[in-house]
């Protein structure tokens, strides 16, 4: 913190909105957020900022974020006290487990908590101390299938090989929108800028979607592609490398085990045979793959819209098929590794080598999905709850998470919650979701609340380190969410609703300590003795770090200190990515696991559906910078303008069904239940795809028991009121979210 005036205070603090994690600047007048704005000393993020940074003040002020514990009594949610509510849960779920097993509780984690050091790193323990196999998460709404494909190629789920977007020449988008988006499992704050800068030092940009975005109107070249068919684009351009003999694996060509089987497994998968399934034409496809072939360097990233379909694994593995058939794995302007100051499992144990990732240690009762990185798939928990039997889930958690509306079918997943014997909530709305919990424990005000980002170093476009200090103090007696999280799980372990949080955090600290340090437990104890929570777990991972100090070993190393003391100046830079292969792998063989038996296998089930028929109107989704998911439509800054939950259609199936601009359309999906509809209104564009329709996901606040009074006020309709929650990616459980064949038609006007 800085003082700018005798009155106001600047604070610097990472935006926990979204993956870009810009810097801000905010001012502080009288306990009073006055301005939020880039920092521009940042060396991460350099001053960018988005419309979405700008509401942490509505948010941090907004009436309707929880500051006390809800109570649900006689159906309606009242104020109580931290102690009523921990309370209420040690009466009623003790006895919930005792009668019915471990496997009778679920916990589920969305995506806020991935911007939460305290969730990230404590969310784990109540999930261990609840014992249950029914955790679940937003992942396999998302990236589960680039995370599978990652672990399978590099050995381990985080291991992600992300676009050298400052040095390429080619940068081939698929699938992604970072112009709203603002970047996804890579990140770049500022696409655009340096979009722009790649275009101006002579490079490409070309994007592969099914609409003509924002970032694809910035784009040098831009293809339209039937949504789903991105295994089959992707699979005949590693077909035509092979085919035109254009393969070359660069310097990783030692550590590359399998590309012979990927010829043979992509040889059904020519340019002609897929182009129909794709809706492009056979040239254009080997086109793309040539050009990648040609340039000297070149990055494919590919994001949500290749994930969230049936065949995302596969589409997630071909990506980086081809960074390294065309010789950019691993390679300045190619696709690099992020090494990361703390907490990445890429720096941990043995270098390049190690255990590799494996699915379906156990499965889901109902469906049998295989677990995937310890989760089953989102998607199952209505049925879990629904269906009776041993372990049937009968008590739910969820943290940081609304599927009532993020995920598909969520109007069964609302019944089945009415259901359960109990639910409790971490949450700092009473929501669509939250609405059905017995107990709603909010969390802080990010502004209340230390950060540092767990995660997204790990998949940063440049190498940093940056803290970010609270910037108010939290209302009295509010706990941080991993001190509740602390607390749930003694309660859970029988420990008591009274036991201290810190105490247990101790203890537990003692334990890992011992775990990961022996003979020097006690010198990292004693070194760490005046932090606690998330905060001492940072500052172990920093100085045990790839740039750490090792506990005094190497002076000039990294400690929590060190990187606090740079929040003003912007955070620490680590540099540009560094080639890392060998180093950075962690598979069983020490290689780069090309073809992986699992994705080979699923390629020929993907084969096998190549002819499949084409539905004559699908539905995909889509973000405005101005949205952030289900969250966000509450602040005034973000909510205000124009309509954002409308139904683009290409004019000529809006002539084709008669619908007009403006006008209310009723949007219908089939289901083995009967039809399912939303309405919403039409906005005729020339930037979809003719066939596809694109209707936003998040909306649908029109839902009894929420408090949400301005979001309600213009609800949107749920595009996951549409969707089927049986339709996933087998390998990953990953949810289908896009491509779905839809009826449209337009309603009378009132
Ligand atoms: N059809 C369709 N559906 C989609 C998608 C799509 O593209 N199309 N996208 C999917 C994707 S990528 C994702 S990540 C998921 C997201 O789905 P979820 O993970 O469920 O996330 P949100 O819907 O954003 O809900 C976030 C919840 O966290 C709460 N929250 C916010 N901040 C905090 C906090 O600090 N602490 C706590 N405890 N709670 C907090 C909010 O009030 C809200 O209830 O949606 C998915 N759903
Ligand atoms: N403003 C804003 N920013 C956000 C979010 C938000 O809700 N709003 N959500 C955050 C989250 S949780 C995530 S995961 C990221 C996601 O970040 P992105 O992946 O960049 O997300 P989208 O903007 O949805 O871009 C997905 C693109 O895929 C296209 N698409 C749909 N189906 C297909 C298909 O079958 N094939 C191909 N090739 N393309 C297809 C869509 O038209 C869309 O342009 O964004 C994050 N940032
Ligand atoms: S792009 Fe916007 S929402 Fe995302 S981190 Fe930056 S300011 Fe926050
Ligand atoms: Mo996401």
């Amino acid at each position: 913190m800085t003082t700018s005036s005798p009155t106001d205070t600047i604070h610097h603090r990472i935006c926990p909105l979204c993956e870009a994690c810009c810097g801000l600047e905010i001012k502080v007048r009288d306990q009073q957020v006055v301005s939020i704005r880039g920092h521009d000393a940042d060396v991460f993020s350099a001053g960018y900022i988005c419309p979405k940074g700008v509401a942490l003040k509505d948010l941090h002020e907004d009436p309707d974020r929880l500051r006390t514990p809800l109570i649900k009594r006689n159906g309606v949610h009242v104020p109580a006290t931290w102690e009523e509510a921990f309370a209420e849960i040690e009466r009623r779920l003790p006895p919930l487990i005792a009668a019915h097993g471990r496997n009778a509780t679920g916990i589920v984690v969305g995506n806020p908590s991935a911007h939460k050091i305290g969730l990230l790193t404590y969310f784990g323990k109540l999930a261990r101390a609840l014992g249950t196999k029914n955790v679940f998460s937003a992942s396999t709404l998302d990236q589960m299938p680039k995370q599978l494909a990652s672990g399978l190629l590099f050995g381990h789920w985080l291991s992600i090989a992300l676009p050298d977007i400052t040095r390429t020449d080619l940068l081939l988008v698929i699938g992604a929108n970072p112009l709203a988006s603002n970047g996804s499992m890579w990140t770049v704050p500022d696409f655009k800028g340096k979009a722009k800068a790649l275009q101006a030092r002579g490079g490409q940009l070309v994007v592969i979607d099914p609409r003509r975005t924002e970032t694809a109107v910035m784009a040098d070249a831009h293809h339209f592609i039937r949504p789903g068919a991105d295994v089959f684009l992707l699979a005949a351009m590693v077909n035509t490398l092979f085919a035109e003999k254009l393969v070359t694996l660069g310097h990783v060509v030692e550590w590359v085990n399998g590309a012979d089987d990927v010829q043979k497994a992509v040889a059904p998968f020519t340019a002609d045979a897929v182009a129909a399934r794709c809706g492009m034409d056979a040239d254009s496809i080997r086109n793309l793959a040539r050009q990648l072939a040609a340039a000297p360097r070149a990055a494919v990233y590919a994001r949500i819209g290749t994930c969230t379909q049936e065949y995302g694994s596969l589409a997630s593995w071909l990506v980086d098929v081809l960074n390294t058939l065309t010789g950019n794995l691993d390679k300045a302007g190619g696709v690099l590794f992020a090494k990361s100051a703390a907490f990445a499992s890429n720096t941990a144990g043995k270098p390049g080598i190690g255990k590799g990732v494996t699915t379906g240690r156990h499965h889901a009762r109902v469906s049998g999905a295989p677990e995937v990185y310890g989760e089953l798939p989102m998607t199952c928990i209505a049925e879990e709850i629904e269906n009776e039997g041993e372990d049937q889930v009968r008590a739910l958690f969820t943290v940081a998470t609304n599927p009532v509306l993020s995920s598909p079918n969520g109007p069964r997943l609302s019944k089945a919650l009415d259901t359960l014997d109990f639910m409790v909530s971490l949450d700092i709305y009473l929501n669509e979701t939250t609405r059905h919990a017995d107990v709603i424990l909010p969390g802080r005000s990010p502004l209340e609340e230390m950060h540092y980002d767990v995660a997204f170093p790990q998949l940063s476009w440049r190498n940093h380190a940056r803290y970010s200090p609270a910037v108010f103090a939290a209302p009295e007696g509010q706990p941080e969410e991993w001190q509740t999280i602390m607390k749930l799980a003694a309660i859970v372990q029988g420990k008591g609703a009274q036991a201290d949080a810190n105490a247990l955090d101790d203890a537990q600290f003692a334990e890992d300590a011992q775990r990961m340090f022996g003979e020097h437990a006690n010198a990292v104890i004693a070194a760490t003795k005046n932090l606690r929570g998330p905060s001492r777990g940072l500052e172990v991972a920093l100085r045990t770090g790839p740039y750490g100090d090792q506990f005094g070993r190497k002076p000039d190393g990294l400690t929590l200190a060190k990187v606090m003391a740079s929040n003003a100046a912007g955070g620490i830079d680590l540099g540009e990515l560094q080639p890392r292969i060998p180093e950075v792998l962690r598979t069983p063989s020490g290689k780069v696991e090309l073809a992986p038996p699992m994705l080979l296998q699923d390629l020929e089930r993907a084969a096998q559906s190549l002819s499949a028929p084409a539905p004559d109107l699908v539905i995909i989704g889509r973000r405005d910078v101005r949205s952030n998911n289900s969250w966000m439509h509450n602040l005034p800054i973000l909510a205000k303008g124009p309509m954002r939950c409308t139904a683009l259609v290409h004019p000529q199936d809006a002539a084709r069904l008669q619908l007009k601009d403006g006008a209310l359309a009723q949007i219908e999906t089939a289901s083995k239940q009967g039809p399912r509809s939303v309405q919403a209104h039409v906005q005729i564009s020339e930037e979809m795809m003719p066939g596809v329709v694109s209707l936003p996901h998040g909306w649908g606040h029109d839902l009894q028991g929420a408090k949400l009074t301005l979001a309600a006020q213009r609800p949107g309709a749920n595009l996951n009121a549409l969707l089927d929650d049986q339709l996933r990616d087998p390998l990953s459980g990953n949810a289908v979210l896009g491509g779905v064949a839809i009826t449209m038609r337009a309603l009378a006007t009132a």
